[in-house]
């Protein structure tokens, strides 16, 4: 099958606007923070919908989109999330964790207790489709965990510019998403991700990101 192709134009800036908007980006990706305290106050589902979709505009591996967004905003199955989360995460933080795993986490305060998973209005769990499968037919996906980490970039940026805050949480094991959520058996869970408002006077640990010499390599 031959492709199709279509014109298309950028809105080109030169010089000082250039700099400009670059540099207003990165503040503002830069005020990003993962935020683990949640406001109940729901968040419209439409408005779900846009950020998710705008997720799913990201490029991916022969343009194959391997990915599913659950979006759970029913409180008992939170609760059940919430429940089979904690029992993997308790063990995890009592034994299966290295040391030098739960060494270098001590700082961010995190243990294996997550609120957060009740507290959210809702929960995005992203899968990625390992493969295809249309009415029992397989189909090869390429690049699938670039591809769907690529997604959750995106996501994550359409969270924060709404003003919105979420949180990449990956419980160890993850497969009692898939049974919980009933996915087919080409889904794997790939990141869960509450999303909504940040908690009243919520706080954030103080980290630093890298400086520019450090995450930067010209070769001129
Ligand atoms: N999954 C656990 C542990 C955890 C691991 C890393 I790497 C983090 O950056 C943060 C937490 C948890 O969610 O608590």
């Amino acid at each position: 099958m031959n492709a199709k192709f279509l014109p298309y134009t950028k809105n080109h800036l030169y010089d000082n606007d250039l700099l400009l908007e670059s540099s207003h980006h990165y503040a503002f990706m830069n005020s990003r923070r993962t935020v683990r305290e949640f406001s109940s106050e729901p968040v419209a589902i439409e408005v779900i919908d846009n950020i998710i979709m705008s997720a799913s505009t990201a490029p991916s591996g022969a343009n194959k989109q391997p990915w599913t967004f659950c979006v759970v905003t029913n409180p008992q199955l939170k609760s059940q999330i919430r429940v089979a989360a904690e029992k993997e995460e308790y063990e995890s933080y009592n034994g299966r964790m290295p040391q030098e795993w739960l060494d270098d986490l001590s700082y961010l305060g995190t243990d294996w207790q997550k609120p957060f998973l009740e507290d959210a209005p809702a929960l995005i769990i992203v899968f990625k489709q390992s493969y295809e499968l249309n009415e029992g037919q397989k189909k090869t996906n390429y690049y699938v965990s670039e591809s769907v980490g690529l997604a959750c970039g995106f996501l994550l940026q359409a969270i924060h510019q709404c003003g919105l805050v979420a949180l990449t949480h990956t419980p160890s094991p993850m497969n009692f998403l898939s049974k919980l959520l009933k996915r087919p058996e080409n889904e794997k869970p790939y990141l869960l991700i509450p999303i909504g408002y940040p908690a009243d006077k919520v706080m954030v640990p103080d980290i630093k990101r890298k400086e520019k010499e450090q995450v930067i390599v010209y070769y001129q």
